[in-house]
């Protein structure tokens, strides 16, 4: 990415709002638009450039909106068109910019299209979709005779019977989100002409939900191909067949072409990847290949875990370092990288990656935020991040909500999986961690709604909140407004090399950005031991603090989870 002309959101963060949880203006306990608009002022106060707003659209809310059911209207739950249209225009009046999410790997059963293509095999609609007849020497119904032996991202098998047919259906998640089939030309232009409409009424990009997953490697002869076994059940991973398949690059080249060559505007757009290699992301953000600005990798997330999210284990930071300094590398001189620790599918950051018991709390969130936020990349931040929300104490399982974390207890108690600890996972790995009500005040309901939440306010919310924060210069709010600003005021933030100083340490974290002759060190203590900062990187000792998370205490000593920027 040359210096020169670099394209906006290079020195931009943006802000993720999941509607649901962050603002309720009607007392129905789930959060809407008009609380959206209510909290406007938190954004600009931050000094975030964009909010990605989780999908409005239309929704049984089998996935909490990511099934969607109308592309082009709003679901009443959380308000209309027009109060979409009084939040763009909100937005612009403050400098911000919208990003609507977009998600057309999918749809929601109820959406027409699938209705129609759901009517019968001679749908004019039938091919929109992925329909297959039962496994050859099977009959419908049958077990295992599904068409390939896929395991959903939401447990079960990715194929769905439609008795009266006696064909099954595709939906890589929820049974209720069945896979459009982007092989088909007229899928592909109703998806364009959607996203023109949005972009002439007003918004400025997309975040596209699982787009390396709209195209599968399908047979001439329209077979598709079992994947290894998986262990301890009947079915085999997919992934090799519907993540980056082979039109991938052709579908998102097209789309860029149709739906923003030659429009007027900056604008942004990032795919969401699981999976993707750092080679692919490279050409997918290429600018010279017009695919994405930028994608959401999965690498770093992935570290905690063996090869299921729900086999948790402790990150080890030399890993981190070899995956962030990996990414950094592969797209420093092509391609752009996203930057995220949070985000409605994750766990809080704080809980996961930093410390939450009381004595680190604060400074394990804004040390992690530091790190994050001096790479090279655009960050994001989720709601609640900015106050170091954590992770929810759950009870039981009666106490989770996400179909995902529902589906796949049921389907390992049925195997056999004790009952301890997969809620000992579900506590750790659930999304609904990342999805419990946005903490603005100390009041019973957290200020989020005036009627009861759709999911439980984190008790620990009367210490936690927006309110406390604001008036507190050494709130995680107020380090966040910094590291923002700073990104704004200081262009080797945005686009300075990256270098990665002591990879082999397993504390701290070190690396240094420069642009044109200027050079910020980055230097953080991920851990609660100090640190002898003038053994370790003598350079940091005596230069000029920038941004740090702690009062010095001793320049000469890291102290647990501080984290500095200095100019040497
Ligand atoms: O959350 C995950 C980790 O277990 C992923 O498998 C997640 O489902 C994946 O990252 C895709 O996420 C996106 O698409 C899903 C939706 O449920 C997520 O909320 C969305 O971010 C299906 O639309």
């Amino acid at each position: 990415m040359p210096t020169a002309n670099a394209p906006w959101w290079t020195r931009a963060v943006v802000y993720q709002v999941y509607p649901r949880s962050f603002m309720d203006s009607d007392g129905d306990g789930i959060g809407d638009l008009g609380g959206v608009l209510r909290r406007l002022d938190h954004l600009a106060d931050l000094g975030v450039d964009v909010l990605w707003l989780s999908p409005v659209y239309p929704s049984p809310q089998a996935d909490n909106g990511y099934d969607i059911s109308d592309y082009q209207d709003v679901d009443p739950l959380f308000g209309s068109l027009e109060t979409l249209d009084e939040l763009i225009d909100q937005l612009h009046r403050r400098g911000m910019k919208l990003l609507m999410d977009l998600v057309v790997n999918h749809t929601s059963d109820q959406h027409p299209w699938f209705m129609e293509s759901r009517s019968g095999p001679d749908s004019p609609k039938r091919d929109w979709y992925w329909w297959r007849g039962p496994r050859e020497g099977f009959a419908a119904g049958d077990p295992g005779a599904e068409p390939t032996n896929w395991h959903s991202f939401f447990s079960g098998s990715v194929w769905n019977l439609d008795e009266p047919s006696g064909e099954y259906y595709l939906h890589l998640f929820d049974r209720r989100q069945p896979d459009l089939n982007w092989e088909n030309p007229e899928v592909r232009e109703a998806i364009y002409e959607m996203m023109r409409w949005w972009l002439d009424r007003g918004v400025d990009g997309f975040r596209m939900d699982v787009i390396n997953m709209i195209s599968k490697d399908v047979d001439p002869d329209g077979s598709l191909h079992d994947g290894p076994p998986l262990p301890g059940g009947p079915y085999g991973d997919g992934s090799a067949s519907y993540l980056c398949g082979p039109r991938i690059h052709e579908f998102l080249q097209e789309l860029h072409r149709e739906v923003f060559a030659g429009r007027e505007g900056s604008f942004l757009t990032v795919g969401e990847m699981p999976g993707v290699t750092v080679e692919e992301a490279r050409l997918f953000t290429d600018p010279a290949r017009a695919e994405v600005d930028m994608v959401f990798q999965f690498e770093h997330v992935d570290l905690d875990h063996g090869p299921s999210k729900w086999d948790p284990r402790p990150l080890r930071l030399l890993d981190l370092k070899a995956s962030f300094g990996r990414w950094q590398a592969a797209l420093a001189d092509a391609g752009w990288n996203s930057l995220y620790w949070d985000n409605h599918d994750q766990p809080r950051a704080v809980s996961r990656f930093g410390d939450d018991s009381p004595e680190c709390r604060r400074d394990s969130a804004t040390c992690l935020a530091t790190l994050l936020h001096l790479h090279r990349g655009t960050p994001y931040v989720y709601q609640g991040e900015e106050l170091g929300m954590a992770n929810h104490p759950f009870a039981g399982i009666g106490d989770f909500r996400d179909i995902e974390s529902i589906n796949h207890y049921a389907e390992a108690r049925a195997a056999g999986m004790p009952a301890d600890a997969l809620l000992a996972a579900l506590r750790r790995m659930s999304r609904d961690n990342a999805r419990t009500p946005v903490q603005w005040d100390a009041s019973p309901s957290a200020g989020f709604t005036t009627g009861t939440p759709w999911l439980p306010v984190n008790p620990d919310h009367d210490e936690w909140n927006a309110a406390a924060q604001r008036k507190d210069p050494r709130s995680v709010l107020a380090h966040y407004r910094r590291l923002i600003a700073l990104r704004h005021e200081d262009p080797a933030v945005a686009l300075g090399d990256f270098t990665m100083l002591l990879p082999a340490h397993e504390e701290v974290y070190a690396f240094t950005r420069s642009l044109d002759g200027t050079t910020l060190l980055v230097v953080c203590n991920l851990s609660r031991n100090p640190q002898p900062l003038a053994e370790l990187v003598p350079d940091a000792v005596s230069a000029e603090l920038v941004l740090g998370n702690l009062d010095v205490a001793d320049p000469a000593v890291l102290a647990p989870w501080e984290a500095r920027v200095v100019r040497p």
